[in-house]
């Protein structure tokens, strides 16, 4: 049985790829539960992602900005209103490194001051579960040997990642100081359906489908850690479940490759020549390899990856393959139209 029998959970950028993913994960995994999606629909955002819920009894879309206290408070109302004992899942953040790298300010606002008005809100209701979703690249960059585990110091490198372990350090001080029940995740590179296609796997895919050039960093030896999306959402759900207040779990699959390698196996899974790829300059202080021990999840919560890369990156390409619509609306920005048609303007 979970220590806290959960009924109603929270959860912040259920639009997104890993939230949206997460809401699907919670509809088939624990039917009964009831859900409310903070999101503020930025370019990121995309509510296509989540056409099979909508409408569903016990599932509340709430457009807003984790900055704004007014509106987290309104969604926490909406939380509330459905009853039960409540969890908060936080995934809304900028996400992605190389934007991070143009302007990192727009990191500092959402990922730093979201999260502390995030937590002061949830504290003040007495929320009695909370998990910040953060990242490996908090850790900075491995050498060829060793993995990250839970004490690796942290040593962010990007804008993207010392904004994301700014609000670790956020969520840590609000439990040492004020009690708050919280768990921190920190999990390597995902994939699989909805990732916004500015992201290595689906852009490549995306890319290669039209015959375009696939534009590979510096020498494509940079190491990933790749975890299959449901995965990462189940061990969520664990760490929400029955995670200890107070602590931290990494998550990843063992599965590490150089991004060339995953760049040719989309090719030759999509019967396309290597001679789109194209090398290009490098990412300022590209981090060379993520690795991570995921022992204290599996010890401690019994998870452990179910999808293997081999059978994981295929149905993710054809997942692509087959959304054609929604890869096309994405790229052209019509998915910004659903909103509109929705909940009005
Ligand atoms: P994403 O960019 O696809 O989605 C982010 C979502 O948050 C979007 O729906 C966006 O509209 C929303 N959002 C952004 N700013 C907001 C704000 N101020 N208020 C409310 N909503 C806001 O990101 P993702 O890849 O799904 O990542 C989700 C979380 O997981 C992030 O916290 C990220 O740091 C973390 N993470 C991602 C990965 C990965 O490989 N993608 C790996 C480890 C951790
Ligand atoms: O066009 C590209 N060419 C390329 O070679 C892109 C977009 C990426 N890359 C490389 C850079 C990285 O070494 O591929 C690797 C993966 O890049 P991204 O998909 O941008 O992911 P990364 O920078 O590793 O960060 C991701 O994983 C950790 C997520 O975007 C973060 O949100 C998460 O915290």
């Amino acid at each position: 049985m979970p220590q806290t029998p959960i009924q109603t959970v929270l959860v912040t950028g259920g639009a997104g790829f890993i939230g949206s993913n997460f809401v699907h994960t919670l509809v088939e995994e624990r039917p009964d539960w009831r859900i409310v999606n903070l999101d503020a629909l930025t370019y990121a955002g995309n509510l296509d992602n989540l056409e099979a819920v909508e409408g569903r009894e016990g599932y509340a879309f709430v457009k807003g900005d984790v900055c704004s206290r007014e509106d987290v408070d309104r969604a926490l109302d909406a939380a509330e209103a459905f009853g039960g004992p409540l969890g908060v899942v936080h995934f809304a953040a900028e996400s992605h490194v190389d934007r991070s790298i143009e302007s990192g300010l727009p990191f500092v606002q959402a990922n730093v001051m979201g999260t502390q008005v995030l937590l002061d809100a949830c504290r003040a209701r007495g929320v009695g579960r909370f998990v910040h979703v953060s990242t490996d690249e908090v850790y900075g960059s491995l050498g060829k040997e060793g993995f990250f585990t839970e004490e690796t110091p942290l040593a962010p490198n990007s804008p993207y990642a010392a904004s994301k372990a700014a609000s670790d350090l956020l969520v840590r001080a609000a439990c040492h100081t004020h009690g708050f029940p919280a768990c921190i995740t920190r999990c390597s590179n995902n994939y699989g359906p909805y990732q916004f296609p500015e992201k290595l796997i689906p852009l490549m895919i995306a890319n290669a489908a039209e015959d375009k050039k696939l534009p590979v960093y510096g020498d494509g030896m940079n190491i990933r850690d790749w975890l299959y999306v449901r995965d990462h959402c189940e061990a969520v759900l664990r760490v929400l479940e029955d995670g200890r207040a107070g602590e931290v779990y990494n998550i990843g699959g063992h599965n590490e490759y150089p991004n060339i390698e995953i760049v040719k196996a989309i090719l030759a899974t999509l019967g396309k020549p290597d001679t789109l790829i194209e090398y290009v300059r490098d990412r300022p202080g590209h981090d060379r390899r993520y690795a991570i021990d995921a022992a204290k999840i599996d010890n401690e919560l019994g998870w452990r990856p179910r999808f293997t890369f081999e059978e994981a990156l295929p149905l993710t390409i054809r997942w692509y393959q087959a959304q054609t619509t929604w890869l096309q609306r994405v790229r052209d920005g019509a998915y910004r139209e659903y909103y509109a048609r929705q909940y009005g303007s």
